[in-house]
């Protein structure tokens, strides 16, 4: 993938950043109804956080659902970006949907790993994302072509606005802090069902 500035080799090569800091940068990017789905932990928490969209979706109670609920936006309304915001504990419990993003290869969806190093709502128990596993090595293996690290926030700003105007599947990774969340998504999954569907037009 070319990129104007250097892509980080490695995990350990990215800066340390702010997940909150990323999304305050992220949200406001968003000016085309482009679908958001973020995953089971803080990285949801911090989506709601920046401020609600009604293409907002916060997954509750199921690790490693955003990807693949993200992928079925994308493949149902091939006309909107979607964005996954994952978790790296959470990529790790459902790691096969790497593979099938790789083979369907939607182009209008982009997948967001908030990579902690850990499982920081159950308690910072340390995951394989720390000791061993690279996240951007293992997309790149199945076949997402346009996975990177973000070196720093400049480098995440230039990923991301690529991945909205240019064909994916993408992946960022982004080598994040345990800072917590700045607040915690409301728990009303009925509620936050029927906002996306009438955020995605598919209900009135
Ligand atoms: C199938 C399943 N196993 C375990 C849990 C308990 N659990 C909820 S969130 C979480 C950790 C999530 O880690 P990560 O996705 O890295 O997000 P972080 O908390 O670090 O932001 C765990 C273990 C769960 N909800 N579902």
């Amino acid at each position: 993938m070319s990129a104007s500035v250097n892509q980080p080799r490695s995990r350990a090569d990215a800066k340390v950043m702010s997940r909150y800091g990323l999304l305050q940068s992220f949200v406001p990017k968003l000016k085309k109804e482009e679908a958001v789905i973020g995953g089971i932990g803080w990285t949801n928490f911090d989506l709601w956080a920046v401020g609600h969209r009604p293409q907002n979706f916060y997954m509750l109670g199921s690790m490693g659902l955003a990807i693949p609920i993200a992928h079925g936006v994308a493949i149902a309304q091939p006309q909107r970006k979607v964005f996954a915001l994952e978790g790296d504990g959470s990529l790790l419990m459902e790691l096969s949907v790497l593979a099938t993003v790789g083979a369907r290869a939607p182009k209008n969806l982009a997948i967001i790993v908030m990579d902690n190093g850990g499982y920081q709502i159950t308690g910072g128990q340390v995951a394989a994302s720390e000791v061993g596993t690279d996240l951007v090595d293992v997309a790149r293996a199945c076949g997402i072509k346009q996975s990177s690290w973000a070196a720093d926030e400049a480098h995440f700003d230039e990923l991301v606005d690529r991945a909205l105007t240019e064909d994916g599947p993408w992946l960022i990774g982004c080598h994040i802090d345990n800072a917590k969340p700045v607040a915690t998504t409301e728990r009303d999954p009925g509620l936050i069902r029927d906002r996306f569907m009438r955020g995605l037009g598919v209900k009135k």
